[in-house]
């Protein structure tokens, strides 16, 4: 008699799909007209479990981009997760690969995925109290001034619940004029994407007379002290996104008081575990959180969704309804928005349906990595 093998067997593969955005997507690093990146499925055991990574085409919102994901990926994080572990014990082993925490998120939210799944829990049951619904806030690319106008019309005349849009040096005045021109009141954000240095202090003071909910990311992508430093100086809040890529980093952004606000991106804080002890932390500081996006399809957006649902998120997020971004998404079941609220699924996992026959078709490259 022998004992019987408990070993799971489970199948990653991996999909790297190109779709085209509605409308392109410009920020202070670039414009994105198609949303480029890499979904993987976890298949075996009865479940089939999905997750999105978020970096860009280039590293030019971070240093990780599409190729280093892949890479590392397949190099060093995939075989720590063959017997499926717990999305905590994943990232204990993946401690060992310094930094790209991109390429764990995806893993790890995979993971999470999979284990709720198993468990037949809904991601909003899995990650703890949730308020059963997310509110929303839109974000806005670069445009001319009255173009940016006209699309917060709209996304005024649809629900939701706060307006964030983006600039760069020199263009933050004519768009900020002509917005409080027509909208004294709305609540605003902005977000600058780095674009900014303490040089800049003259005209990131002249921004406090626009009644902002906050700025986002002025100053570089890796850095704390510099964002103290202007936090003295102004009195818009600050918001942190791209300096946040672990919990620690939120710790010591509140430690140095670098921001009292922050963007969450489970996908570029390497996924839920550590999303949700930024989240706490950032409640224990008394400052805010709320969710961020990063053009995802419905497969990461239900992720973003679940987060945003949680009772330590309190500010409305980047986490809009799907036919903002895709013509034609790759799930099922798109997410719909009401009275500026979003729902999330509630279906085992994320809940989504992916319609795995338009993904393939979208794919440029597919293979299995174990
Ligand atoms: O800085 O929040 C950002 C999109 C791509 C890269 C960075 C950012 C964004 C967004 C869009 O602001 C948020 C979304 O609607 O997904
Ligand atoms: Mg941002």
């Amino acid at each position: 008699m022998h004992n019987k093998l408990t070993t799971v067997s489970v199948s990653l593969t991996y999909y790297k799909f190109s779709m085209p955005l509605k409308a392109p997507f410009t920020t202070s690093f670039g414009t994105e007209t198609n949303r480029v990146a890499y979904i993987f499925h976890l298949s075996g055991d009865g479940v089939d479990a999905f997750s999105e990574s978020v970096a860009n085409v280039g590293p030019f919102y971070s240093y990780e981009d599409n190729e280093t994901i892949f890479h590392v990926v397949k190099t060093y994080l995939a075989d720590m997760m063959k017997d499926c572990p717990a999305p905590e014990e994943f990232l204990s082993r993946a401690t060992r690969v310094r930094g790209h925490n991109m390429a764990k998120g995806a893993l790890e939210m995979l993971l999470w995925d999979y284990h709720a799944k198993k468990d037949g829990k809904s991601m909003s049951q899995a990650i703890g109290k949730s308020k059963g619904y997310a509110d929303v806030g839109v974000s806005i690319g670069m445009e001319a001034p009255e173009k940016m106008v006209e699309i917060i019309e709209g996304a005024l005349e649809r629900g939701y619940k706060r307006i964030k849009v983006k600039i760069e040096r020199g263009k933050e005045l004519p768009i900020l004029t002509a917005i409080r021109d027509s909208y004294p009141e709305i609540p605003l954000s902005v977000d600058a994407n780095t674009d900014y240095t303490l040089k800049d202090m003259e005209t990131l003071k002249k921004l406090d007379k626009f009644n902002l909910l906050y700025i986002e990311q002025p100053l570089d992508h890796d850095d704390l002290v510099d964002h103290a430093t202007l936090r003295r100086n102004i009195s818009t809040p600050i918001c942190l996104d791209e300096s946040i890529t672990s919990s620690d980093r939120a710790r010591k952004a509140f430690e140095i008081g670098a921001g009292e606000i922050i963007n969450i991106k489970p996908g570029r804080a390497s996924g839920f575990t550590e999303s949700l002890e930024i989240a706490r932390i950032t409640k224990e500081n008394g400052g805010h959180a709320w969710v961020g996006g990063m053009l995802e399809t419905g497969i990461g957006r239900a992720f973003n969704v679940a987060l945003a649902s949680s009772e330590l998120i309190d500010y409305p997020g980047d986490t809009s309804p799907n036919d903002k971004y895709f013509a034609r998404d790759i799930v099922k079941n798109p997410f719909t928005m009401t009275d500026g609220r979003i729902r999330p699924n509630t279906g085992p996992g994320i809940g989504v349906d992916v319609d795995l026959e338009y993904l393939k078709q979208v794919s440029t490259e597919s293979g299995k990595l174990f």
